[in-house]
């Protein structure tokens, strides 16, 4: 069901502020900041192998990522399965009794379809599901 480690996604106050750290310190690729305006934040992908890190920081203070660093600070948000096909992986997963955020596909960045499964059922670890688009 799961074809790689799409992205680990990193909760950020400020990407200008921690990017030079990624990119000109640990010489990762920069590939683009985008605003995803349904969740909330601004991403920036930092490419490495086949997977990447994706710096979420807020763009109100409602937002799930503003509201998990009020929590627990800046830090790692979650972790990002790619799927083939999510629809199937979704409904395989509720088939299964796995508690999920999203039973429907919703929009992330780069055009992505993503679900979110409920930390509950995973051990704490918010862990979303990815659709590359196409
Ligand atoms: N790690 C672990 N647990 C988390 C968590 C995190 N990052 N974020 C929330 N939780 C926990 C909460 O503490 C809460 O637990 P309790 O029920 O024990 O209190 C539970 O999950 C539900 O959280 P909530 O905020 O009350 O529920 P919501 O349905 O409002 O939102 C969530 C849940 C996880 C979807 C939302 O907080 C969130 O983080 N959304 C995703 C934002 C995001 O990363 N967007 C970028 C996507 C871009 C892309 O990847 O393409």
């Amino acid at each position: 069901m799961l074809t790689k480690i799409d992205h680990i996604g990193i909760a950020d106050k400020n990407i200008e502020e921690s990017l030079p750290y990624y990119r000109d310190q640990l010489h990762m690729q920069y590939m683009g900041t985008e605003e995803v305006l349904e969740q909330k934040v601004k991403v920036a992908f930092l490419q490495i192998g086949e997977s990447s890190i994706e710096l979420l920081e807020p763009t109100s203070e409602n937002s799930p990522v503003a509201k998990f660093m009020l929590k627990n600070g800046p830090g790692i948000h979650h972790i990002a399965y790619a799927v083939e096909d999510i629809d199937r992986a979704l409904q395989s997963l509720v088939e299964q009794g796995v508690r999920l955020i999203d039973t429907q596909p919703r929009k992330g960045a780069h055009g992505a379809r993503i679900a979110f499964i409920h930390p509950k059922s995973s051990g704490g670890v918010l862990t979303e599901l990815c659709q590359p688009g196409s």
